[in-house]
């Protein structure tokens, strides 16, 4: 990875390779942990960091639903991202900053209540989450073996580190059977989202992505149907069944990392044309517009960070 200059711990900007933990950290042994992700874009103003209190809010959000009691407001933590990206001097055209927050060293056993809770914010230059070629051809996705956690039995809503067991084991998965990136279904058999992003298709025209009744509350996906919505197009969300999906004239992923990676096959059919499709680029190019803050009226969305 990319290392930079600093990173915020509880509280405190200490250089990058100093930030470490006990190998006895509660969150190591049992998975109890929150993050966030969240991007900043080089504008002609400077960095601007993309809807950074939405970020913060779920990030504490995810904390409550995992009881974890982070020590800091989000105003708090929002300017510690700020001075974050000012301190790090990043020079590369977007950033990607990782909120999270964990349990410590002190209590062994799952009861956490007395675990210290840490809190850090690391940033680094992280290129296209699923390559360059991939955001210009369009990716290759499998429907993974495994589904989602049921409602019962996980919170899919919580962006808690925990939910990544079932996502990398899908994603490996993928990739070993020569694929780039996993999607889900939710435990009735419809899709929920991909490993680490959501997802959207085409059908006539329309926009539809299913609802967030086992998935994270993409902030991505809630820009892109606001963006489609303004546009004109009609965005519907339904459930999605799998065969569906083999008939989808278009299918894209939304993430901050992923931001709008077009799919051009999914278990070996063959989406529409079999590259990008139309709607598909209009949305993604609109989306580098927003982000880069090339659309005044999105511009509420950005926080610059002044030098
Ligand atoms: N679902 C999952 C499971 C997910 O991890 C992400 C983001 C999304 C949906 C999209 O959410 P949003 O970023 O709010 O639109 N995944 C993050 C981490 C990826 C990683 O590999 O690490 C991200 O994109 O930051």
């Amino acid at each position: 990875m990319n290392a930079a200059k600093y990173i915020w711990m509880n509280g405190e900007f200490i250089p990058w390779e100093k930030a470490q933990i006990h190998v006895l950290s509660h969150t190591l042994h049992y998975g109890n942990g929150v993050i966030e992700g969240t991007k900043a874009y080089k504008t002609d103003k400077g960095y601007a960091i993309f809807r950074l209190n939405d970020h913060t809010r779920r990030l504490k959000e995810s904390a409550k639903m995992t009881l974890i009691n982070i020590p800091y407001t989000v105003e708090e933590l929002d300017n510690a991202q700020i001075e974050l990206i000012r301190i790090n001097e990043f020079t590369g055209d977007n950033v990607y900053i990782r909120p999270f927050a964990f349990l410590g060293y002190g209590v062994m056993g799952l009861y956490h209540k007395d675990a210290p809770v840490e809190t850090a914010i690391a940033a680094w230059e992280w290129g296209a989450y699923l390559g360059e070629e991939g955001m210009q051809r369009g990716i290759r996705l499998k429907v993974a073996s495994m589904t989602r956690p049921a409602n019962t039995s996980n919170m899919g809503k919580a962006k808690a580190t925990a939910n990544y067991l079932n996502s990398q084991m899908a994603k490996f998965e993928a990739i070993e059977s020569g694929y780039d990136e996993a999607l889900l279904l939710d435990d009735h058999g419809y899709v929920a989202e991909a490993s680490g992003a959501g997802f959207f298709m085409v059908r006539e025209g329309k926009l539809i992505s299913p609802p967030n009744d086992n998935s994270l509350e993409s902030i991505t996906q809630k820009t892109v149907i606001e963006y489609a919505e303004d546009l004109g197009y009609e965005v519907i969300r339904r459930r999605i069944s799998r065969e569906e999906l083999y008939i989808a004239d278009e299918a894209f992923l939304t993430g901050t990392a992923a931001e709008i990676t077009p799919v051009r096959e999914i278990d070996a059919r063959i989406v529409g044309e079999g590259h990008r499709g139309p709607i598909t680029e209009k949305i993604q190019s609109g989306y580098f517009d927003i982000v880069f803050g090339r659309n005044k009226k999105y511009e509420h969305y950005l926080t610059y960070v002044t030098q």
